[in-house]
């Protein structure tokens, strides 16, 4: 049996060299490294996967064990400061790309003269950031392993000291202006690849700042649909509301857009086309929270109508990832085999088991999923395993139209975003709480049974009072954002588009296809809408589908045919569809404001890269 398994497993492999082989938009770099790595591979047997189940055998021993709480989270996620782009008058941002100055070779931006007026930027039309992706070496997942090799996106603090993956805080109407160098050692090996697109999942952003998986560049290397390479590369975020051609900026509307359109919790990260797992695991992602006048980010906001939600220190992301480790405390990654490596450490924020500590106060949490592979259903716990409650406020970015009071779970696919409001002012001082999986999975096709008591992954501590004065003025009023829901008579003329995602021949599709980043799947009118019926027509494994751009509203869930609830959370707008064995969704979805090049794609990133994507257009 196990020998069978391991055929299928190479097959799978070949399949994988094949699509990047042949006529494969890849660089010759990343050919010869397959060339390289296959050899490896075959070599060293890494994953063997049952067909019949989804136990998977795997020869990797486990991670070694590591002593838990040892390492605190910092009190406050703190923004990055800007950078000044100005300083260097050769390379201030501009539309068009600056390719005689080391940008790489990318389309122009849209709208860039009706934002700014003129090519270049002028002082004070945007707020402007820099990162520069690099290798780390001595990063500390924990003390009990060495430390190691990462790959972060890497801004300066306040003092001018490196913030690795930092925090951006942004606002609605404020243009951003993000600078990407990549600063990766192009002579790379191990997992990974030196080149980068970034995309920041899912703001209202132009196709040529989206990070398309083909807009991959290096100081050497461009992807197919660049025209270059170059040093770095400016994404604009206009950080304008979806609906900008139907609710156009007037002197009423001065964001521009639809409000009720408004996201809070984003995330960027790689989006390398074949190596979004490898890239990400390596520690490319990191969080982009904007703000507009409802979810200002301010609980003392003296404006009646500002939602007033925990803000500041008590307004904290944590994203979750798992890894794996060999037996030195080195981590390890399979890029190549389409079953990839499903992690058994789970690290928030970069660090594995770590302490938060909290006063006595409300906090928002934002909870990512940040992949590659792994589903979790989180509870909040005290010592005992007591389930505790919370308020869920936003799922995917999006705040729903009404709080979802005394809940006690959160699960999430890769990249599904959860904003839940803990009161720890219930809480005596000193009182220890863990945020618990209690979600088991055992391979990277998906996840199994929920069964207590769960792996805990983060302990919080209260541990102090407000200081003398200092009141707690956040709430969670019992409306949030209101939501456009489709009218009916959308809904009955709105064309149906149908989305197999499916395994065939060992590897991931889409309506039987690979990935091709040179060629749409659809082709699809700027101001229009539709309904994208979406299934896993499946025996056993899970998709987190994600479509860029966009987000949709879910109209019927179907389990083997049969319609199901659709959950509480998942009533208000989405970019994250979870679809387990055999279930199927329908969504209706409007496209909008910048047309070209976009992707849908399983947003576990292990799937995604061994080929479950698809382009589609944006036309005219
Ligand atoms: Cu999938």
């Amino acid at each position: 049996m196990k020998k069978k398994e391991k055929n299928i497993s190479q097959k799978n492999t070949s399949d994988a060299l094949q699509r990047n082989s042949p006529d494969s938009p890849s660089s010759e770099s990343r050919r010869s490294f397959f060339k390289t790595a296959s050899a490896t591979i075959l070599a060293a047997p890494i994953v063997l996967t049952s067909r019949k189940s989804e136990a998977q055998v795997v020869n990797l021993p486990p991670s070694p064990p590591t002593t838990p709480w040892l390492t605190e989270l910092p009190e406050a996620a703190i923004p990055l400061p800007q950078k000044d782009l100005f300083e260097d008058a050769y390379r201030i941002p501009q539309g068009t790309s600056n390719n005689g100055y080391g940008e790489c070779g990318r389309n122009q931006h849209q709208r860039w003269n009706e934002f700014f007026g003129t090519p270049q930027l002028q002082t004070n039309q945007a707020d402007t950031y820099e990162l520069r992706v690099q290798a780390i070496e001595d990063h500390i997942f924990h003390p009990d392993y060495p430390d190691q090799l990462v790959w972060n996106y890497v801004g300066e603090d306040a003092d001018g000291h490196p913030y690795p993956n930092p925090t951006i805080h942004a606002r609605y109407g404020r243009p951003v202006v993000l600078r990407l160098y990549n600063e990766l050692p192009q002579d790379h090996n191990g997992f990974g690849t030196p080149e980068i697109s970034l995309h920041l999942h899912n703001l209202h952003t132009p196709s040529e700042s989206d990070g398309f998986p083909g807009d991959y560049f290096s100081k050497t290397k461009s992807g197919p649909t660049l025209s270059g390479p170059g040093e770095y590369k400016d994404q604009f975020y206009p950080n304008v509301y979806a609906g900008l051609d139907e609710f156009p900026k007037n002197a009423s509307n001065p964001v521009g857009g639809d409000r009720r359109e408004a996201l809070g919790t984003l995330w960027y990260h790689d989006h390398c086309l074949d190596f979004t797992a490898a890239n990400a695991t390596r520690g490319m992602a990191g969080f982009y929270l904007i703000y507009d006048a409802l979810d200002s980010g301010n609980e003392n906001d003296p404006n009646p109508s500002a939602l007033r939600l925990p803000s500041g220190a008590y307004d904290y992301p944590l994203a979750f990832q798992d890894k794996r480790f060999d037996t030195n405390g080195i981590q390890v990654f399979n890029q190549l085999d389409p079953e990839g490596t499903l992690g058994d450490k789970i690290t928030v924020n970069g660090k594995i088991e770590p302490v938060l500590r909290v006063a006595r106060r409300k906090y928002r949490l934002r909870l990512l999923n940040a992949g590659p592979s792994r589903y979790y259903e989180f509870y909040l716990v005290n010592n005992a395993n007591g389930i505790q409650t919370f308020t869920y406020i936003a799922n995917d970015g999006n705040l729903l139209p009404q709080p979802l009071l005394n809940q006690n779970r959160v699960r999430l696919g890769v990249a599904e975003r959860a904003d839940i409001v803990v009161d720890f002012s219930r809480y005596a001082l000193g009182t220890e709480l863990y945020i618990v999986n209690r979600l088991q999975q055992t391979s990277t096709r998906g996840p199994g049974n929920v069964q207590a008591p769960g792996i805990r992954v983060l302990k919080i501590i209260v541990d102090r009072n407000l200081a003398a004065g200092e009141v707690d003025k956040s709430r969670v009023p019992s409306n949030l954002r209101p939501i456009r829901r489709p009218t009916a008579d959308e809904i009955a003329s709105a064309p149906v588009r149908s989305w197999v995602f499916a395994r065939r021949n060992g590897l991931w599709t889409i309506n039987d296809r690979l990935v091709n980043v040179n060629s749409a799947g659809a082709h699809i009118s700027a101001g229009s809408y539709e309904i994208w019926d979406i299934s896993n027509p499946s025996g056993g494994w899970s998709h987190p589908v994600h479509i860029h751009f966009e987000e949709g509203i879910i109209l019927q869930r179907f389990r083997n045919s049969t319609p199901i609830a659709i959950p509480a959370h998942e009533r208000g707008r989405k970019d994250v569809y979870s679809l387990g064995p055999n279930e199927r969704v329908r969504l209706f979805i409007r496209f909008r404001d910048f047309p070209g090049k976009y992707v849908m794609h399983c947003h576990n990133m292990i799937h995604e890269d061994h080929a479950m994507m698809v382009r589609f257009d944006i036309v005219d």
